[in-house]
């Protein structure tokens, strides 16, 4: 058993206190972080008290804390999963071996990217969604954003700690510039695409992490399989945190159809912009918009970098273990898309390289379990249902990338496209709607009339809960 030092100057159960060169690293790099969130993360309500629940622990029977906290004095840590004593590696070149305590020299750079870029993406979405809380649709919903926020900013310690005590002089370069990068900036971006769009409103955020979000909670539950141990169990950990992130996604779009539903009924027509509720058709554009950009989160259909990741044991697939066969993949075909003199095809290609479109089918699956949900209640108002557009539409990594394809799967002409992309995507129209329903609600119980309220509160407090002392 690690043993949680919870009142450390930086929480851990990772004996920071046994090792005072890296303790005085991570505490220099301590203020880096409090000024990045002083200055990027959130912009309003930054010194209220907010009911927050604090990782505290890693054990079975209760991790986490529930309690009113100003964010600045949100404890963030360092907390790995339990480690599995005698744990193998599951998968690749090294199936069977032992799993790694150190880093091997010759996966030292491959295993710092893929680091490096899954923090990354940690602070950039706290950036993103800074400003929502001015706008927040009830005191329950600001509390959940700001949840997200500080936990993503957890799983940014989580992977400084990584590149701090396994990474030497690089890591610490590496972990300085996860503050320096900035989500949109034009100078020095954030490193995967989908962080560098913005998050300007509340629906903007529920997509986000309905499908944003999704892509962590796949990418870490592949980094989880990692041979290197250390990744895995702090990707393990991260993954609890991530449970309530999809929640909140999926929560937040369903009590958006639920109110627009409401609406249509009320007032007898489709078009419940003139109430003060969002268009079904308009949501729909939102979903085809933040599908289509977090589905290019997963790279290429075929990948070398992929291959060469699994074949090293450094990143699996989705629940590895749970899969019955060689778990080498070099001998085993499946088919991935291709476009192809104009046309979707596809061709046939080993596991390996296309490792990248499993973990992305294993996604799309996923994803389009909160859409039936939806559509049951869609159908029960005799409505027409929400889907997922092709995975073709509107990619920009992958064979997909400058090609035209409609939301129902077929190749078209740029002039096709351009008749139709206001009907698929957001126009400016569209985002100014959604703009104008975003009035910050800050009286515990009262909602904003564009959603619906929650089904209940959070750890079992009642909907109209002080979430944040205003
Ligand atoms: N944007 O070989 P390919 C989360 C690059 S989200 C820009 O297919 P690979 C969270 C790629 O780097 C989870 N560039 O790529 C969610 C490569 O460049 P090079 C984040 C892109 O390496 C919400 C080239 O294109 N974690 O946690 O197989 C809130 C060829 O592509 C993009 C991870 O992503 C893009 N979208 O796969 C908060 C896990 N896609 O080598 C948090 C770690 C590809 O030619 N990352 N490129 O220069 C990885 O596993 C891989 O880096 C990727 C890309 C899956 C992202
Ligand atoms: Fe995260
Ligand atoms: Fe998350």
């Amino acid at each position: 058993m690690s043993t949680v030092d919870i009142d450390a100057k930086i929480p851990n159960n990772v004996d920071l206190a046994g090792d005072r060169r890296l303790q005085r690293a991570l505490e220099a790099w301590q203020p880096k972080f409090v000024r990045w969130w002083e200055d990027l993360g959130p912009s309003a309500f930054k010194r209220n008290e907010v009911y927050l629940r604090t990782a505290i622990d890693v054990g079975r029977d209760g991790w986490a804390n529930f309690d009113h906290v100003e964010m600045p004095d949100y404890r963030w840590g360092i907390f790995l999963a339990e480690q599995e004593p005698d744990r193998t590696i599951a998968f690749g070149d090294h199936k069977g071996e032992a799993a790694w305590q150190e880093v091997p020299g010759e996966y030292r750079s491959d295993l710092q990217r893929l680091i490096v870029v899954q923090g990354d993406t940690e602070p950039a979405s706290v950036e993103q969604q800074r400003h929502l809380s001015l706008t927040a649709p009830s005191l329950y919903d600001m509390r959940n954003l700001f949840q997200v926020n500080v936990e993503e900013g957890r799983h940014l310690w989580a992977m400084v700690y990584l590149l701090h005590r396994y990474f030497g002089r690089d890591g610490r370069e590496e972990a300085d510039e996860m503050l320096e990068r900035h989500s949109g900036d034009d100078d020095n971006p954030r490193i995967l695409g989908a962080f560098n769009e913005e998050t300007p409103d509340w629906l903007s955020f529920f997509m986000f992490t309905y499908f944003t979000d999704r892509d962590g909670k796949y990418q870490l539950a592949s980094l989880r399989e990692s041979a290197f141990d250390p990744l895995s169990r702090t990707c393990d950990f991260m993954l609890k945190e991530e449970a309530h992130h999809m929640f909140v996604g999926a929560s937040g779009v369903g009590r958006v159809v639920q109110r627009t539903l409401e609406l249509m009924l009320e007032h007898d027509t489709d078009d419940v912009h003139p109430y003060g509720g969002i268009n079904l058709d308009l949501l729909q554009k939102y979903i085809n918009f933040h599908f289509s950009v977090s589905a290019d989160l997963f790279g290429a259909e075929t990948s070398t970098n992929a291959a060469n990741y699994y074949a090293a044991g450094i990143k699996g697939r989705f629940q590895e273990e749970k899969r019955d066969d060689d778990h080498q993949l070099k001998t085993a075909y499946r088919n991935v898309p291709l476009w192809e003199d104009g046309q979707i095809g596809e061709r046939e290609v080993t596991q390996l390289s296309a490792l990248n479109e499993t973990l992305r089918d294993d996604y799309i699956e996923d994803c389009q379990k909160g859409l039936d949900r939806w559509n049951r209640m869609l159908a029960d108002a005799g409505a027409n249902e929400l889907r997922l557009p092709h995975t073709g539409f509107h990619r920009d990594v992958g064979t997909f990338r400058d090609t035209h394809v409609s939301p129902d799967g077929r190749a078209i002409s740029e002039d096709e496209w351009n008749a139709n992309v206001d009907a698929w995507l957001p126009t400016a129209d569209d985002r100014s709607h959604v703009q104008s329903l975003q009035v910050g609600v800050n009286e515990p119980g009262k909602m904003a009339g564009w959603l619906a309220p929650p089904s209940r509160g959070i750890h079992q407090k009642p909907i109209d809960y002080d979430y944040v002392k205003v």
